[in-house]
């Protein structure tokens, strides 16, 4: 047994002999620097983890700055006048919000969140955030877009006008609220409004940018900086992709947390240390981490601190008592945090309360935070996160200053906004103060002059969103898919059919590299894995194994210049890439076309708020649901049919999307689509839901592409005496399709049939067709396309595997009987013909539901529906499928 295998031993250690280490390590330090001692420090820990003696250390750092004021560096900003202008710039944001509550009542707005972080955002528009055409792209925290707005309004951006019609919008010229790009599309690029989509698509959007460099597409120096909340970061989302941003070595991505200890209703961690906490997970996943905890104030005391007492006092403290202790004067301070331990407080014995007062958190300190900034820029191979300590509320005193209520706070009583000129010095007279006017200092004052000229230096005004509309082309539609119009005897499906096209588009010299596929762990489900070879798939590092499966042909393959993005099981990261893509044409003024596919049950319901985001960016782009409808995925059961994608789809502004049943209808969609996205830079996007039920594809009908893309045409005419309309669309038209059979052979009752590519579509025209009626002053009615293609007086069964809700979305703009039938409730698993006979969309249930509406109509007897009802042997004592 070796001597260090004795573990027996209970003696405590010679406090000389401690006191001998402690003096060989400063040895060091004299001989060799920090980092020598660095070096030593670090094998001593790697020996004593192989010992057994050292576990893992605690993933976090003293309660101290990241920076040693030593190693700081000189600053080379004009302190004074970096003042001055962050001064003016928390006024005007501040008589924004106070401006519009009196003007509009209550419009809300936020002044706590920008005065916190007014030194973060200034420190990166003096020093960092570069402009012009090779901008970096910043997420702003975006209760903070005042602090956006004012500095905006000084650079002779936005007019005071603007700045007066702050959250005042629908007039046209107002500023929103947060940063919308749709609602203000020269000026944001992201919207953050959703607390966590920023962390995660900032992260994406960086990895995306070294995907074009990769794949030798596009290389720039932008940067990615993301200001968020410490609140923000309770949000799944925002932390979600942390480990990704190191494994992809984004060193290309700075997060900025504004740290100021509270979030809406309170504090962020009451009872603990949000900044610690931070520091652990996001240390833990590999990032740079950067405190920047105090003010310079604190520096003389941290050196007069030789026992690091100050440091013990930090980290007893917990954040819900450091907010007390911001919200209250030096006195207090000097009592309850220095005044709990007497050696402590002799440190600060040479201050007065007011100094007390006035030693600042680090956040709020531009020498701190621009040190920070540049060593997060010179930090190579990982992201950097800088922990910015700040107050809520700084500046605005009794009246929010750290204080519980201090996010709601609209409005500063006029002792306050006295107190908060005096405070910041601002030369605004006691009569502007009351009238709450806007300041803005000459054109030839020294704050614009060197605000501009920073800018300049920099390459420009940011946040600017600005591009041109560059066509991608898209080759004729006979060129790639002729295949889909031909018809063919061998059973398909919509995703066959979608995934051959991509395949053979994907070999376009022009449009192919263009192209980016997006899966989340589902190429294979939707008949991919081609893919894998064909194009690659994209990783910083290529490929450093050998694939299992290296001896076929379809082999797993990795490449830098991969061009397959594969997730992992990852739908919030997959969107988020997808958006990054589908916006290169605004964020680089570089369009690429991309497309997600993704099972439809985890897309719209599962990342619903990211799709809602993206739509604000008017991304350019295909979202392809896979496996869709609740009863064509047929053995996988309530968790993964799908029946309400579409619904939701449907809600969103700028998003086309459809429902196809056949192949010809699958390219139309694509084709038309792509040229309208790339060709003719409409602002719109596209949802598509293909199945992997196999079907045979009839020919297309001459001259149907318009039709198709307005959301429908007519199939097959029946015609009889008496007549139904039948409306069906994805896979369930084809039971349409046997219905009407079955009602002509049977009950000599014919149909027209139409084919729904779009029930969302359909009715989005209808309604604008409603509203142009409504306010037309002739008597000259339009009429819709839905009204175009039924037969007028005869009843409307609509099916589809959605929902109700879903084909009811064009009832209301035809007079028609209308019956809906649907997929509401939940699913589970059995056979295609099971699931639509328990959801009653089966053919027999369509004949059924077309008899019984013609029996209202007065036209047939009931006895002819309980006939059949009889003879289809459907079960009317079952509870409804909603309640089963
Ligand atoms: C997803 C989401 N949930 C809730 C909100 C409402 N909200 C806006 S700001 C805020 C608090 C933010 O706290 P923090 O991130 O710490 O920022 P701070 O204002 O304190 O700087 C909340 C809850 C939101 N915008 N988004």
């Amino acid at each position: 047994m070796s001597k260090l295998d004795n573990k027996n031993n209970n003696n405590i250690v010679d406090p000389r002999e401690i006191k001998e280490w402690i003096q060989s390590l400063e040895g060091i330090i004299q001989s060799y620097g920090n980092n020598g001692a660095k070096e030593v420090l670090q094998s001593l820990e790697q020996r004593a983890k192989e010992l057994r003696v050292l576990y893992e250390p605690l993933p976090y750092s003293l309660y101290r700055n990241t920076i040693a004021v030593e190693e700081q560096g000189s600053y080379p900003g004009n302190l004074s006048i970096e003042e001055k202008i962050t001064a003016i710039l928390r006024w005007n944001a501040l008589v924004m919000v106070m401006r519009a509550n009196e003007k509009y009542g209550e419009v809300g707005g936020h002044i706590a969140s920008y005065a916190s972080c007014a030194e973060i955002f200034e420190t990166g528009f003096n020093h960092f955030f570069k402009g012009g055409n090779d901008s970096d792209l910043v997420f702003y925290q975006p209760h903070s877009s005042t602090g956006v707005y004012a500095r905006a309004f000084l650079e002779g951006r936005l007019s005071e006008n603007q700045l007066e019609n702050y959250r005042h919008e629908s007039a046209g010229g107002g500023l929103s609220s947060y940063c919308h790009p749709y609602l203000m599309p020269d000026f944001w690029s992201f919207p953050t409004g959703s607390m966590g989509i920023g962390p995660i698509n900032s992260i994406y959007q960086a990895r995306f940018m070294k995907y074009l460099e990769n794949r030798n597409l596009y290389k720039s120096n932008k940067h990615v900086w993301g200001v968020f909340g410490d609140g923000e970061m309770d949000e799944p989302e925002s932390l979600a992709a942390l480990s990704f941003a190191s494994r992809e070595q984004l060193d290309n991505l700075t997060f900025v947390i504004n740290c100021n200890l509270q979030r809406l209703d309170g504090p962020v961690r009451g009872n603990g240390q949000i900044i610690q906490e931070l520091e652990s997970v996001f240390k833990s996943a590999g990032w740079n981490v950067i405190k920047v905890l105090w003010g310079s104030e604190w520096d003389e005391l941290f050196a007069l601190d030789k026992k690091h007492l100050l440091l013990k006092r930090f980290a007893e403290t917990v954040d819900g008592k450091y907010q007390t202790l911001g919200a209250r004067d030096g006195a207090y301070n000097l009592k309850n945090f220095f005044g709990e331990d007497p050696e402590v407080l002799k440190l600060v014995s040479h201050l007065s309360d007011q100094q007390v007062d006035q030693l600042k958190r680090g956040g709020h300190d531009f020498k701190k935070l621009y040190a920070a900034y540049n060593q997060a820029l010179q930090t190579k191979g990982r992201p950097s996160v800088i922990l910015a300590k700040t107050k809520k509320g700084f500046g605005m005193g009794k009246a929010g200053e750290s204080k519980m209520t201090a996010h709601q706070a609209k409005k500063l009583d006029l002792e306050s906004l006295k107190e908060f000129r005096d405070r910041f010095k601002l030369p605004i007279s006691d009569k502007d103060v009351e009238n709450l006017k806007f300041y803005k200092p000459l054109e030839k004052s020294e704050e614009i002059i060197y605000l501009k000229t920073r800018r300049k230096e920099l390459g420009g005004f940011i946040p600017h969103r600005k591009f041109e509309n560059i066509s991608i082309p898209i080759p004729e539609l006979k060129e790639y898919a002729s295949f889909a119009f031909e018809g063919s005897d061998r059973p398909v499906s919509t995703t066959m059919t979608f995934t051959r096209i991509i395949s053979g588009l994907l070999r376009n010299k022009q449009l192919g590299p263009k192209i980016v596929p997006i899966v989340a762990d589902e190429a294979r489900t939707f008949g991919m894995a081609n893919l894998f070879q064909q194009v690659g798939i994209y990783s910083p590092v290529g490929q450093l194994y050998e694939p299992e499966d290296s001896s076929t042909i379809l082999s797993y393959k990795e490449a830098k210049n991969g061009q397959l993005l594969e997730e992992g099981i990852n739908e919030a990261g997959a969107l988020s890439s997808w958006v990054a893509a589908a916006t290169s044409y605004s964020n680089h003024n570089f369009p690429m076309l991309p497309f997600y596919i993704f099972y439809s049950m985890f897309g719209f319901q599962r990342v619903g708020d990211l799709i809602w985001a993206a739509a604000d960016q008017m991304p350019r782009g295909f979202l392809i649901g896979a496996t869709a409808g609740r009863t064509t995925l047929s053995g996988e059961g309530l968790q993964h049919q799908d029946g309400s994608s579409q619904l939701i789809a449907s809600t969103i502004p700028n998003l086309k999307s459809y429902d196809p049943c056949f192949a010809y209808e699958v390219a139309t969609i694509f084709h038309h689509g792509s040229k309208r996205m790339m060709e003719q830079f409409c602002n719109e996007f596209y949802y598509m839901t293909v199945g992997n039920e196999k079907y045979n594809n009839p020919k297309a009908p001459d001259g149907i592409e318009e039709k198709i893309m307005q959301g429908g045409y007519v199939l097959e005419e029946h015609s009889s005496d008496i007549n139904v309309n039948l409306l069906g669309s994805g896979t369930i038209l084809r039971e349409a399709i046997e219905a009407a059979k079955i009602l002509k052979e049977e009950y000599n009752v014919g149909s027209k049939v139409c084919s729904i590519t779009s029930f969302s579509e359909l009715s989005k025209q209808a309604r604008e067709v409603e509203r142009t009626n409504r306010f037309t002053t002739t008597s000259q009615k339009q009429q819709s396309n839905i009204q175009n293609l039924i037969d007028n007086n005869n009843p409307i069964i609509a099916v589809s595997d959605y929902t109700r809700a879903y084909s009811q979305l064009i009832s209301s703009y035809v007079k028609n009987k209308f019956i809906a039938l649907g997929t509401d409730g939940f699913g589970r698993s059995d056979t295609r013909e099971n699931l639509r006979k328990f959801f009653e969309i089966d053919k027999f249930h369509i004949v059924v539901a077309a008899l019984d509406a013609l029996c209202d109509e007065g036209i047939i007897e009931k006895s002819v529906v309980i006939s059949a009802i009889k003879k289809y042997q459907i079960n009317c004592n079952l509870d409804y499928p909603w309640n089963r």
